[in-house]
């Protein structure tokens, strides 16, 4: 039975939906799934402040739109963090398909693990090829910059996205979600987890990754909200995106804190090495384990109860519009100017925002009611 106090919460929850206009949502299967979360340990609605895809247009209005093409050919190449994590696997396939359609060509390179040093050598061999853009999610924000700078001299156009680098080494950053977004969303899950009280740690990817540190401030920042006083994040530390140092990493804080109540992974790899290190160890259940996962690689998981639920966007819908906005500043169409606004396929309108930023839309939330609905 509900008690009072759930009632009064459920029709807040629904309040602010309706007034919000919409819920957090997510594009798959050609359906947009709408979420409505609950509330945070703050008091606030879970996943708030989501501007439920402010710039994506709807599969329709994308069908009538003119695609990008015809000026110069489109020689883009996408230089991710690493090329073995599945995330990127899954974004290359969007960054295809949009090549497909633009007419262009599309090529994956880069590191077999994560790390800065190798993809500089990467942008260096890019850039001697002499490719029309570079499309890059960055293991460090400085470590790349004079690299791509030197790229973008010899007329080089420079895109990231997932990771930025530094402003002035890239035209346009495209940003999966909104980073605050992003960032406080899993401390308000975690929350919900625990009934806001416990010890936490957070098993992050490299120490130096641009995305993965974005998102950690603002989970620094939210605990510090009155209603998380009994949740204490105890030691952040970091798996590199590679299974095995994650796995390594988690079994370490298992073992340091023997009262640790939940994990927050911001890496796909992470989190799915860390689930398997909780069943390993025999402490599924109780430790809680949320943050960024697809839903391929966690649902073995969700299905085991390991973890209940965890947040994501589609790599595949980035990937492609990272293509589209490579395309558009290679046809003249944008500069990277806030303001700018550009047409990306089957996802319709975008508008360059503040710092040459592109948004693709809010995250979602997984967990064993919707994770059937979803392939990658
Ligand atoms: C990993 C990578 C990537 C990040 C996702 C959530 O795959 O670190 O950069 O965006 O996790």
């Amino acid at each position: 039975m509900r008690s009072g106090a759930a009632v009064i919460r459920l029709l807040m929850v629904v309040a602010l939906a309706l007034a919000m206009g919409s819920a957090v949502g997510l594009r798959g299967g050609g359906v947009v799934l709408a979420q409505d979360e609950g509330m945070s340990c703050a008091g606030e609605p879970i996943g708030a402040g989501a501007s439920a895809s402010p710039t994506a247009g709807s599969p329709e209005a994308a069908m009538a739109a003119s695609p990008t093409g015809g000026g110069e050919a489109l020689d883009i190449a996408f230089l991710p963090k690493d090329v073995e994590n599945p995330y990127f696997g899954t974004a290359a396939q969007g960054g295809q398909e949009a090549a497909d359609e633009l007419g262009g060509q599309f090529q994956q390179v880069g590191p077999a693990a994560a790390d800065a040093a190798e993809q500089v050598n990467f942008i260096q061999t890019l850039t001697q090829q002499g490719v029309g853009a570079i499309v890059v999610s960055a293991n460090d924000p400085d470590a790349l910059s004079p690299a791509l700078q030197a790229a973008m001299e010899e007329g080089i156009t420079v895109v990231s996205y997932d990771s930025d680098v530094a402003a002035e080494a890239r035209q346009v950053f495209v940003n999966q979600a909104n980073s605050e977004q992003i960032g406080r969303i899993q401390i308000q899950i975690m929350g919900r987890l625990l009934d806001c009280q416990g010890e936490i740690a957070i098993l992050s990817a490299a120490s130096t990754a641009t995305n993965q540190n974005a998102w950690i401030g603002f989970m620094e920042d939210e605990l510090t909200k009155p209603g998380y006083e009994a949740m204490t994040l105890v030691e952040t530390v970091y798996g590199d995106d590679d299974d095995a140092k994650s796995l390594e990493e988690t079994v370490g804080l298992l073992t340091a804190y023997p009262d640790l109540r939940g994990i927050i992974s911001p890496t796909t790899v992470g989190i799915a090495a860390a689930a398997q290190a909780l069943e390993q160890e025999g402490r599924a259940g109780e430790v809680q384990l949320t943050g960024l996962g697809t839903p391929n690689q966690m649902r073995a998981y969700i299905d085991s109860g390991t973890v209940q639920e965890f947040a994501l966007w589609n790599p595949a819908d980035l990937g492609y519009l990272a293509y589209y906005t490579a395309a558009a500043l290679l046809n003249g169409e944008i500069t990277g100017a806030e303001g700018d606004t550009f047409t990306a396929g089957r996802l319709g309108d975008y508008t360059v925002g503040a710092n040459g930023e592109v948004l693709l839309g809010p995250p979602f939330i997984f967990n064993a009611d919707n994770i059937a609905e979803f392939d990658f």
